[in-house]
């Protein structure tokens, strides 16, 4: 191996909501942290998503650090679902406030890690042609941060303005006047949508999956209520980590009420499309059956596809954006703001891919089975290699040169989604197998970085210089996430999804994420430590 350019205690891989709690964290601990950052500033998700809309689905108040009281009390909050610029704001304030620049090295990115085992620490290779070395390497490089580029033929040869949502230029191109088409109507495309609209001439949104979506409600921040929370903070941060998605539901910002204690299957037509009348976008989940019975999941959709037909003008349209086929809560649901009310204006149209899919990008636009589409710019929504694309693309080597990649060839298996077998000392923060996408990110970030610093003082106080996971106790929580997950509407057979790796050609179908919950998983984490860190193994 050539020269170790630095060594420190602990490189961090990420500059967003993990990584720079985990630097402040592990730094307050006294350790010589590195981090390295593949983006030119920091805040990850908020960094890179820059599209028009990109907004996030938690309350502002909740989706915040609760790691210093002084930075939530200062920190003032404007919306009550924050938009992209001010949460980048927030990150940067972090970086600022905590003094974190000085141990972040933005634009480079980790190309290998390889773990040396006569040495016993991490060795880590950058694009800058650094080497560092570290005892612990923390990987908190984000579930959705590897961006899946489509494989549409001729995508390459398009002459006008190609634009990612998930790669979003700080200065983007004016698109006043132009015909603009938009691929995938994920969560990023829904909330394109409508700006996008705004400023296009012609926006044609192509669609192969209908979503189901819900308005988000955002308004300005009450400065009385935010005064109130900020007086309760101890509590609300205490009930976050109580709660399943780690939201508790402040600012009144609950945009799908839990449900109520009324199965739909009991319910008669009259009663259901009453609660369409009484409850809008919401009574298709306000039945205690809708999320555990695929019968009554069908009965919940038809009334989200009767509120469609309500909002929509076009009946045309209006059965383009029914989903179909596909259950509610297949997905974590996606908050919008006019999302379906931009389908009544004129130069707004759906191109229903259900209907002939694309065949090819053509140097002037689209084609598709239904004809061809003129286009000036093309806006790809087309989502990410989730939860491990970070993590496959950098060449990972484990105990006696074990690929990370190899060693996930059939599904991601971690335990408790902070370490994986033949992987000493290499943590990941909200990894395959935790809460994750299914809870506030920042409340489960949190949760990690303390629990992965608490293991590594623990380690200290016995003298330990390595942990891993036994490989029973990682098969057995493997096991329990996949107990957990059946059963629900993420695996039901209809569902495909990124949670399920079915975006990606070729990926392993597991269930990624832990669907328990945040307050379940947190006891579990518990139990783990108070047991002597039980399933660990330390040398
Ligand atoms: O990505 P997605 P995303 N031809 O994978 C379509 C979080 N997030 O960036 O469903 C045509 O969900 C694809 O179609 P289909 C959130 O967790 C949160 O939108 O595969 N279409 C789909 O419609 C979310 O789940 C917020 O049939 C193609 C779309 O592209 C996650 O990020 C905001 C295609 C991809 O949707 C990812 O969301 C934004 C092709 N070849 C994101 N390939 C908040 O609100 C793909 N598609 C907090």
């Amino acid at each position: 191996m050539s020269d170790i350019t630095q060594e420190f205690d602990v490189v961090v891989v990420g500059a967003g909501v993990s990584g720079l709690y985990a630097l402040h964290h592990f730094r307050e601990h006294g350790f010589r942290v590195h981090v390295i950052e593949a983006g030119d500033g920091v805040g990850g998700t908020w960094y890179w998503n820059r599209y028009p809309g990109a907004r996030c689905d938690v309350p502002s108040m909740e989706y915040s650090y609760g790691f210093s009281p002084e930075l939530e009390q200062e920190w003032e909050w404007t919306e009550v679902f924050p938009a992209q610029d001010e949460l980048e704001r927030y990150f940067n304030h972090v970086a600022d406030r905590f003094d974190l620049r000085r141990d972040i090295e933005l634009g480079t990115r980790v190309t290998a890690a390889t773990y040396d085992d006569e040495r016993r620490r991490w060795v880590v290779d950058t694009d800058h042609d650094d080497r560092y070395s570290a005892q612990f390497l923390v990987m908190a490089t984000g579930c959705l941060s590897a961006p899946l580029v489509p494989q549409i033929p001729g995508r390459e040869s398009f002459e006008g303005i190609s634009l990612y949502t998930n790669a979003w230029p700080a200065d983007p191109p004016d698109l006043t006047g132009k015909r603009v088409g938009l691929i995938g109507t994920g969560s990023s495309g829904v909330q394109a949508t409508p700006e996008l609209a705004r400023d296009a001439a012609e926006l044609f949104v192509f669609q192969r999956t209908p979503s189901y979506a819900w308005p988000a409600g955002n308004k300005p921040l009450d400065p009385d209520l935010q005064q109130k929370v900020k007086s309760q903070y101890r509590e609300l941060r205490a009930g976050q980590r109580a709660n399943y998605g780690g939201v508790v539901g402040t600012s009144g910002a609950i945009a799908v009420p839990l449900p109520r204690d009324v199965a739909i299957l009991e319910a008669t037509p009259e009663e259901r499309f009453a609660a369409v009348d009484e409850l809008g976008w919401a009574a298709c989940r306000a039945w205690s059956d809708v999320l555990r019975d695929t019968e009554a999941n069908e009965l919940g959709a038809e009334l989200y596809r009767e509120m469609i037909r309500r909002v929509i003008e076009d009946p045309d349209t209006a059965e383009g954006l029914s989903p179909r086929d596909l259950p509610i809560g297949c997905k974590r649901p996606i908050l919008h703001t006019d999302y379906y009310e931009t389908f009544n204006l004129d130069h707004v149209h759906l191109v229903d891919l259900r209907r002939g899919g694309i065949e090819e990008i053509t140097p002037t636009g689209i084609r598709t089975a239904q004809g061809e589409f003129e286009l000036d710019v093309i806006v790809f929504a087309t989502g990410f290699d989730a939860m491990t694309g970070a993590l496959d693309r950098i060449d990972i080597r484990g105990r006696d040169g074990l690929r990370l990649r190899d060693a996930w060839s059939d599904g991601a298996r971690m335990l408790l989604g902070v370490q994986t077998v033949g992987f000493p000392n290499l943590f990941t923060v909200t990894g395959p197998g935790s809460p994750s996408v299914l809870a506030n990110m920042i409340t489960g970030a949190e949760q990690h970085v303390e629990w992965i610093g608490a293991l590594v003082q623990y380690m200290q106080e016995h003298g330990y210089a390595t942990v891993e996971p036994t490989r029973a106790a990682q098969d057995a929580w493997v096991e329990e996430v996949n107990r957990v997950a059946t059963g629900t509407m993420y695996t039901a057979p209809s569902c495909n999804s990124w949670y399920l790796g079915d975006n990606i050609p070729g990926k392993a179908r597991v269930f990624l994420p832990y669907v328990g919950g945040l307050d379940t998983y947190i006891e579990h984490c518990d139990r783990v430590a108070a047991a002597g860190y039980e399933g660990f193994a330390f040398s």
